[in-house]
Protein backbone atom coordinates (compact mmCIF):
# COMPACT_ATOMS: atom_id res chain seq x y z
CA UNK A 1 0.00 0.00 0.00
CA UNK A 2 1.09 3.52 -0.79
CA UNK A 3 1.81 6.10 1.99
CA UNK A 4 -1.44 8.20 1.14
CA UNK A 5 -3.04 4.88 1.46
CA UNK A 6 -1.34 3.38 4.45
CA UNK A 7 -2.44 7.19 6.01
CA UNK A 8 -5.91 6.93 5.23
CA UNK A 9 -6.35 3.13 6.68
CA UNK A 10 -4.60 4.54 10.04
CA UNK A 11 -6.77 7.46 10.31
CA UNK A 12 -9.74 4.94 9.66
CA UNK A 13 -8.32 2.44 12.30
CA UNK A 14 -7.71 5.02 14.63
CA UNK A 15 -10.52 6.84 14.42
CA UNK A 16 -8.78 10.12 13.74
CA UNK A 17 -11.27 12.76 12.72
CA UNK A 18 -14.12 12.06 14.58
CA UNK A 19 -15.89 15.10 15.91
CA UNK A 20 -16.05 16.19 19.18
CA UNK A 21 -19.41 15.82 19.26
CA UNK A 22 -19.39 12.27 18.93
CA UNK A 23 -16.51 11.98 21.07
CA UNK A 24 -18.81 13.83 24.17
CA UNK A 25 -21.53 11.85 23.32
CA UNK A 26 -19.51 8.79 24.72
CA UNK A 27 -19.09 10.70 28.13
CA UNK A 28 -15.98 12.97 28.93
CA UNK A 29 -14.70 10.94 32.05
CA UNK A 30 -17.52 8.54 32.48
CA UNK A 31 -19.24 6.68 29.81
CA UNK A 32 -22.89 7.28 29.06
CA UNK A 33 -24.16 4.31 27.52
CA UNK A 34 -26.15 4.84 24.34
CA UNK A 35 -28.81 2.36 22.74
CA UNK A 36 -28.73 1.50 18.87
CA UNK A 37 -32.56 0.84 18.35
CA UNK A 38 -31.51 -0.27 14.72
CA UNK A 39 -29.66 -3.11 16.08
CA UNK A 40 -31.66 -4.38 18.73
CA UNK A 41 -34.58 -4.37 15.78
CA UNK A 42 -33.01 -6.12 13.74
CA UNK A 43 -31.54 -8.70 16.15
CA UNK A 44 -34.83 -9.25 17.61
CA UNK A 45 -36.37 -9.66 14.02
CA UNK A 46 -33.50 -12.17 13.42
CA UNK A 47 -34.29 -14.33 16.31
CA UNK A 48 -37.74 -14.35 15.58
CA UNK A 49 -37.13 -15.55 12.03
CA UNK A 50 -34.92 -18.59 13.48
CA UNK A 51 -37.62 -19.40 15.97
CA UNK A 52 -40.01 -19.23 13.25
CA UNK A 53 -37.51 -21.53 11.03
CA UNK A 54 -37.54 -24.54 13.29
CA UNK A 55 -40.96 -25.02 12.64
CA UNK A 56 -40.28 -25.43 8.63
CA UNK A 57 -37.69 -27.90 9.48
CA UNK A 58 -40.01 -30.79 9.10
CA UNK A 59 -41.34 -29.75 5.86
CA UNK A 60 -38.21 -29.46 4.81
CA UNK A 61 -36.12 -31.77 2.04
CA UNK A 62 -33.23 -33.53 4.10
CA UNK A 63 -30.57 -32.24 0.84
CA UNK A 64 -31.93 -28.58 2.73
CA UNK A 65 -30.25 -29.29 5.81
CA UNK A 66 -27.66 -31.01 5.25
CA UNK A 67 -27.18 -27.61 3.27
CA UNK A 68 -27.69 -25.71 5.76
CA UNK A 69 -25.32 -27.42 7.92
CA UNK A 70 -23.03 -26.99 5.09
CA UNK A 71 -22.84 -22.88 5.30
CA UNK A 72 -23.13 -23.33 8.52
CA UNK A 73 -19.55 -25.24 8.37
CA UNK A 74 -18.48 -22.54 5.80
CA UNK A 75 -19.56 -19.95 7.88
CA UNK A 76 -17.61 -20.83 10.81
CA UNK A 77 -14.71 -21.39 8.88
CA UNK A 78 -14.84 -17.87 7.98
CA UNK A 79 -14.68 -16.93 11.36
CA UNK A 80 -12.41 -19.14 12.68
CA UNK A 81 -9.70 -20.70 10.01
CA UNK A 82 -10.38 -16.72 8.86
CA UNK A 83 -10.83 -13.73 10.78
CA UNK A 84 -9.77 -15.28 14.20
CA UNK A 85 -6.70 -17.49 13.32
CA UNK A 86 -5.26 -15.98 10.13
CA UNK A 87 -6.16 -12.43 10.29
CA UNK A 88 -6.52 -11.65 14.02
CA UNK A 89 -3.82 -13.25 15.16
CA UNK A 90 -1.49 -14.24 12.40
CA UNK A 91 -0.69 -17.73 13.55
CA UNK A 92 -0.28 -18.96 10.17
CA UNK A 93 0.34 -17.89 6.70
CA UNK A 94 -2.59 -18.38 3.89
CA UNK A 95 -1.53 -18.51 0.19
CA UNK A 96 -3.82 -15.97 -1.90
CA UNK A 97 -6.54 -18.52 -3.04
CA UNK A 98 -7.32 -19.73 0.78
CA UNK A 99 -7.53 -16.10 1.82
CA UNK A 100 -9.84 -15.77 -0.99
CA UNK A 101 -12.09 -18.13 0.12
CA UNK A 102 -11.60 -17.69 3.95
CA UNK A 103 -13.15 -13.89 2.99
CA UNK A 104 -15.85 -15.30 0.98
CA UNK A 105 -16.19 -17.76 3.32
CA UNK A 106 -16.23 -14.92 6.22
CA UNK A 107 -18.90 -12.94 3.90
CA UNK A 108 -21.11 -15.39 4.67
CA UNK A 109 -20.87 -15.23 8.58
CA UNK A 110 -21.86 -11.70 8.04
CA UNK A 111 -19.88 -10.44 11.94
CA UNK A 112 -18.56 -7.38 10.40
CA UNK A 113 -16.01 -7.15 7.96
CA UNK A 114 -12.32 -9.07 8.36
CA UNK A 115 -10.85 -5.33 9.19
CA UNK A 116 -13.42 -4.34 12.10
CA UNK A 117 -13.99 -8.22 13.12
CA UNK A 118 -9.82 -8.62 13.31
CA UNK A 119 -9.42 -5.04 15.16
CA UNK A 120 -12.14 -6.08 17.89
CA UNK A 121 -10.55 -9.00 18.68
CA UNK A 122 -7.34 -7.44 19.31
CA UNK A 123 -8.61 -4.91 21.31
CA UNK A 124 -10.52 -7.82 23.04
CA UNK A 125 -7.11 -9.61 23.70
CA UNK A 126 -5.26 -6.58 24.77
CA UNK A 127 -7.63 -5.41 26.91
CA UNK A 128 -9.62 -8.31 28.09
CA UNK A 129 -12.64 -7.71 31.14
CA UNK A 130 -11.85 -3.78 31.15
CA UNK A 131 -14.01 -1.18 29.45
CA UNK A 132 -11.97 -1.04 26.49
CA UNK A 133 -12.62 -4.76 25.71
CA UNK A 134 -15.60 -4.22 23.54
CA UNK A 135 -17.50 -7.36 24.98
CA UNK A 136 -16.07 -7.08 28.46
CA UNK A 137 -17.74 -9.82 30.45
CA UNK A 138 -17.52 -8.26 33.62
CA UNK A 139 -20.41 -5.86 32.54
CA UNK A 140 -22.36 -9.78 32.44
CA UNK A 141 -23.53 -12.72 30.36
CA UNK A 142 -25.97 -10.79 28.52
CA UNK A 143 -23.95 -7.97 27.33
CA UNK A 144 -20.56 -10.07 26.23
CA UNK A 145 -22.99 -12.38 24.29
CA UNK A 146 -25.17 -9.85 22.48
CA UNK A 147 -25.85 -6.87 24.32
CA UNK A 148 -22.56 -5.03 23.53
CA UNK A 149 -23.97 -4.96 20.03
CA UNK A 150 -26.77 -2.99 20.87
CA UNK A 151 -24.87 0.06 22.58
CA UNK A 152 -22.36 2.40 21.23
CA UNK A 153 -18.38 1.12 22.22
CA UNK A 154 -17.10 2.59 25.29
CA UNK A 155 -14.93 5.50 24.33
CA UNK A 156 -11.86 3.46 26.12
CA UNK A 157 -12.59 1.02 23.28
CA UNK A 158 -11.67 3.69 20.26
CA UNK A 159 -9.04 5.37 22.68
CA UNK A 160 -6.88 2.35 23.52
CA UNK A 161 -7.67 0.49 20.24
CA UNK A 162 -6.56 3.50 18.63
CA UNK A 163 -2.93 2.80 20.01
CA UNK A 164 -2.89 -0.76 18.66
CA UNK A 165 -1.38 -1.62 15.10
CA UNK A 166 -3.34 -2.90 12.38
CA UNK A 167 -1.18 -2.09 9.33
CA UNK A 168 -0.82 -5.30 8.40
CA UNK A 169 -4.50 -5.80 7.66
CA UNK A 170 -5.02 -3.33 5.35
CA UNK A 171 -1.89 -4.53 3.76
CA UNK A 172 -3.89 -7.40 2.62
CA UNK A 173 -5.12 -6.51 -0.66
CA UNK A 174 -8.07 -9.22 0.23
CA UNK A 175 -9.42 -7.57 3.31
CA UNK A 176 -9.17 -4.28 1.65
CA UNK A 177 -11.30 -5.83 -1.70
CA UNK A 178 -13.53 -7.31 1.03
CA UNK A 179 -13.75 -4.34 3.71
CA UNK A 180 -14.68 -2.16 0.43
CA UNK A 181 -17.73 -4.55 -1.47
CA UNK A 182 -18.66 -5.96 2.18
CA UNK A 183 -22.80 -5.26 2.07
CA UNK A 184 -22.43 -6.85 -1.57
CA UNK A 185 -20.48 -9.64 -0.57
CA UNK A 186 -22.90 -10.22 1.99
CA UNK A 187 -26.35 -10.03 0.04
CA UNK A 188 -24.63 -12.33 -1.94
CA UNK A 189 -22.48 -14.96 0.21
CA UNK A 190 -24.66 -14.86 3.63
CA UNK A 191 -28.27 -14.71 1.89
CA UNK A 192 -28.45 -15.51 -1.74
CA UNK A 193 -26.36 -18.43 -2.12
CA UNK A 194 -27.73 -19.92 0.81
CA UNK A 195 -31.25 -19.33 -1.16
CA UNK A 196 -30.71 -19.82 -3.99
CA UNK A 197 -28.71 -23.55 -4.09
CA UNK A 198 -31.74 -25.51 -2.82
CA UNK A 199 -34.04 -24.02 -4.78
CA UNK A 200 -32.50 -24.53 -8.16
CA UNK A 201 -30.85 -27.88 -7.82
CA UNK A 202 -33.25 -29.55 -6.35
CA UNK A 203 -36.64 -27.44 -5.84
CA UNK A 204 -36.63 -26.33 -2.44
CA UNK A 205 -39.18 -23.98 -2.02
CA UNK A 206 -37.50 -20.49 -1.93
CA UNK A 207 -39.17 -20.05 1.80
CA UNK A 208 -38.14 -23.09 3.26
CA UNK A 209 -34.20 -22.38 2.11
CA UNK A 210 -34.04 -18.65 2.79
CA UNK A 211 -35.21 -19.32 6.50
CA UNK A 212 -32.99 -22.48 6.91
CA UNK A 213 -29.61 -21.76 5.23
CA UNK A 214 -30.21 -18.05 5.86
CA UNK A 215 -31.90 -16.80 8.53
CA UNK A 216 -31.75 -20.35 10.91
CA UNK A 217 -27.89 -20.76 9.96
CA UNK A 218 -27.02 -17.19 10.83
CA UNK A 219 -28.18 -16.81 13.82
CA UNK A 220 -27.18 -20.42 16.04
CA UNK A 221 -23.55 -19.22 14.04
CA UNK A 222 -23.78 -15.29 15.71
CA UNK A 223 -25.00 -17.41 18.80
CA UNK A 224 -22.03 -19.78 19.08
CA UNK A 225 -19.63 -16.81 17.66
CA UNK A 226 -21.32 -15.04 21.19
CA UNK A 227 -20.81 -18.18 23.50
CA UNK A 228 -16.95 -17.53 23.40
CA UNK A 229 -17.07 -13.95 24.71
CA UNK A 230 -19.93 -14.84 27.07
CA UNK A 231 -19.61 -18.59 28.52
CA UNK A 232 -16.03 -18.99 27.58
CA UNK A 233 -15.13 -15.88 29.88
CA UNK A 234 -17.45 -17.54 32.72
CA UNK A 235 -17.51 -21.03 32.81
CA UNK A 236 -14.79 -23.28 32.81
CA UNK A 237 -11.18 -24.27 33.91
CA UNK A 238 -8.08 -22.30 33.90
CA UNK A 239 -5.23 -25.14 33.23
CA UNK A 240 -3.08 -22.70 31.63
CA UNK A 241 -3.78 -19.22 34.05
CA UNK A 242 -6.08 -19.25 37.13
CA UNK A 243 -5.73 -15.24 36.65
CA UNK A 244 -7.40 -14.72 33.71
CA UNK A 245 -11.33 -14.87 32.96
CA UNK A 246 -11.29 -17.24 29.73
CA UNK A 247 -11.93 -20.91 30.51
CA UNK A 248 -11.68 -24.03 28.82
CA UNK A 249 -15.42 -24.93 28.19
CA UNK A 250 -16.20 -28.00 25.96
CA UNK A 251 -19.81 -27.09 25.32
CA UNK A 252 -18.33 -24.19 23.32
CA UNK A 253 -15.56 -25.95 21.87
CA UNK A 254 -18.03 -28.53 20.27
CA UNK A 255 -20.26 -25.79 18.57
CA UNK A 256 -17.60 -23.24 18.07
CA UNK A 257 -15.26 -25.91 15.79
CA UNK A 258 -12.57 -25.88 18.14
CA UNK A 259 -12.65 -22.65 19.83
CA UNK A 260 -13.76 -23.22 23.34
CA UNK A 261 -9.92 -23.77 24.68
CA UNK A 262 -10.23 -19.93 26.06
CA UNK A 263 -7.97 -20.23 28.74
CA UNK A 264 -5.55 -21.68 26.56
CA UNK A 265 -5.93 -19.40 23.89
CA UNK A 266 -5.83 -16.22 25.94
CA UNK A 267 -2.26 -17.66 27.19
CA UNK A 268 -1.15 -18.66 24.20
CA UNK A 269 -2.90 -16.63 21.14
CA UNK A 270 -0.46 -17.11 18.67
CA UNK A 271 -0.92 -20.72 18.97
CA UNK A 272 -2.71 -21.83 15.17
CA UNK A 273 -4.68 -24.72 16.95
CA UNK A 274 -6.26 -22.66 19.64
CA UNK A 275 -5.92 -25.79 22.59
CA UNK A 276 -2.81 -27.56 23.64
CA UNK A 277 -4.41 -31.00 21.96
CA UNK A 278 -4.41 -30.25 18.28
CA UNK A 279 -6.50 -32.97 16.69
CA UNK A 280 -8.45 -33.25 19.98
CA UNK A 281 -12.28 -31.98 18.83
CA UNK A 282 -10.72 -29.45 17.07
CA UNK A 283 -11.86 -29.13 13.29
CA UNK A 284 -10.41 -25.78 12.50
CA UNK A 285 -7.50 -27.13 13.04
CA UNK A 286 -7.88 -30.12 10.96
CA UNK A 287 -8.73 -28.09 8.37
CA UNK A 288 -5.63 -25.95 8.48
CA UNK A 289 -3.61 -28.67 8.77
CA UNK A 290 -5.92 -30.26 5.54
CA UNK A 291 -4.86 -27.12 3.73
CA UNK A 292 -0.82 -27.25 4.79
CA UNK A 293 -0.86 -30.52 2.89
CA UNK A 294 -2.08 -28.89 -0.25
CA UNK A 295 0.10 -26.66 0.07
CA UNK A 296 -2.57 -23.22 0.31
CA UNK A 297 -1.05 -23.03 4.11
CA UNK A 298 2.47 -23.14 6.13
CA UNK A 299 4.18 -21.72 8.93
CA UNK A 300 1.68 -22.65 11.66
CA UNK A 301 3.01 -21.20 15.26
CA UNK A 302 2.71 -23.72 18.31
CA UNK A 303 3.34 -22.98 21.43
CA UNK A 304 6.03 -25.76 22.82
CA UNK A 305 5.50 -28.61 24.90
CA UNK A 306 7.30 -27.15 27.21
CA UNK A 307 6.83 -23.65 27.50
CA UNK A 308 2.82 -24.73 28.02
CA UNK A 309 3.77 -27.50 30.93
CA UNK A 310 6.25 -24.73 32.83
CA UNK A 311 3.22 -22.28 32.21
CA UNK A 312 0.94 -24.64 33.79
CA UNK A 313 3.52 -25.78 36.60
CA UNK A 314 3.38 -21.91 37.39
CA UNK A 315 -0.08 -20.16 36.96
CA UNK A 316 -2.37 -22.94 36.10
CA UNK A 317 -5.19 -24.00 38.70
CA UNK A 318 -4.34 -27.53 38.71
CA UNK A 319 -7.18 -28.70 36.32
CA UNK A 320 -6.30 -30.35 33.42
C1 LIG B 1 -20.88 -9.92 15.37
C2 LIG B 1 -19.44 -10.01 15.75
O1 LIG B 1 -21.68 -10.70 15.80
C3 LIG B 1 -19.19 -11.29 16.50
C4 LIG B 1 -17.82 -11.32 17.05
C5 LIG B 1 -17.62 -12.60 17.82
C6 LIG B 1 -16.26 -12.64 18.37
C7 LIG B 1 -15.98 -14.01 18.95
C8 LIG B 1 -14.54 -14.07 19.37
C9 LIG B 1 -14.16 -15.44 19.78
C10 LIG B 1 -13.01 -15.98 18.99
C11 LIG B 1 -13.27 -17.34 18.40
C12 LIG B 1 -14.17 -17.35 17.23
C13 LIG B 1 -15.25 -18.40 17.37
C14 LIG B 1 -16.20 -18.38 16.23
C15 LIG B 1 -17.03 -19.61 16.13
C16 LIG B 1 -17.83 -19.62 14.91
C17 LIG B 1 -18.88 -20.66 14.90
C18 LIG B 1 -19.96 -20.34 13.88
N1 LIG B 1 -10.23 -0.05 17.90
O2 LIG B 1 -17.99 0.16 15.68
P1 LIG B 1 -18.26 1.64 15.53
C19 LIG B 1 -13.38 3.50 15.89
S1 LIG B 1 -21.35 -8.67 14.26
C20 LIG B 1 -9.94 1.13 17.38
O3 LIG B 1 -19.28 2.03 14.54
P2 LIG B 1 -19.95 2.76 17.60
C21 LIG B 1 -13.17 3.46 14.38
O4 LIG B 1 -12.62 4.65 13.94
C22 LIG B 1 -23.05 -9.01 13.97
N2 LIG B 1 -10.87 1.96 16.88
O5 LIG B 1 -18.57 2.24 16.99
C23 LIG B 1 -14.58 3.27 13.88
O6 LIG B 1 -14.80 3.73 12.56
P3 LIG B 1 -14.48 2.76 11.28
C24 LIG B 1 -23.60 -8.19 12.84
C25 LIG B 1 -12.14 1.56 16.91
O7 LIG B 1 -20.41 3.97 16.89
C26 LIG B 1 -15.36 4.15 14.84
O8 LIG B 1 -14.69 4.00 16.10
N3 LIG B 1 -23.22 -6.81 12.91
C27 LIG B 1 -12.52 0.33 17.43
O9 LIG B 1 -19.74 2.87 19.06
C28 LIG B 1 -16.82 3.75 14.96
O10 LIG B 1 -16.87 2.34 15.20
C29 LIG B 1 -23.85 -5.92 13.72
O11 LIG B 1 -24.76 -6.24 14.45
C30 LIG B 1 -11.50 -0.50 17.95
N4 LIG B 1 -11.77 -1.70 18.46
O12 LIG B 1 -20.98 1.59 17.27
C31 LIG B 1 -23.33 -4.51 13.64
N5 LIG B 1 -13.85 0.17 17.31
O13 LIG B 1 -15.11 1.42 11.55
C32 LIG B 1 -22.76 -4.24 14.95
C33 LIG B 1 -14.31 1.29 16.74
O14 LIG B 1 -15.07 3.48 10.13
N6 LIG B 1 -21.97 -3.03 15.05
N7 LIG B 1 -13.29 2.14 16.49
O15 LIG B 1 -12.99 2.64 11.22
C34 LIG B 1 -22.46 -1.78 15.19
O16 LIG B 1 -23.58 -1.46 14.83
C35 LIG B 1 -21.55 -0.82 15.88
O17 LIG B 1 -20.22 -1.28 15.84
C36 LIG B 1 -21.96 -0.59 17.37
C37 LIG B 1 -20.96 0.38 18.01
C38 LIG B 1 -23.36 0.01 17.48
C39 LIG B 1 -21.89 -1.90 18.17
ZN1 LIG C 1 -11.86 -14.04 24.75
ZN1 LIG D 1 -8.35 -14.70 19.76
Amino acid sequence: MDEQGKLAASRRATGEGRSEAEVGERGEGGYRQEIVWRNVILMTLLHLGAVYALLLIPKAQLLTLLWAYLCFLVTALGVTAGAHRLWSHRSYKAKLPLRIFLAAANSMAFQNDIFEWARDHRVHHKYSETDADPHNARRGFFFSHIGWLFVRKHRDVIEKGSKLDFYDLMEDPVVRFQRKYYKTSVVIMCFMIPTLVPWYFWGESLWNSYFLASILRYAISLNVSWLVNSVAHLYGNRPYDKYINPRENTFVTLGAIGEGFHNFHHTFPFDYSASEFGLKFNPTTCFIDFMCLLGLASDCRRASRQTILARKERTGDGSI
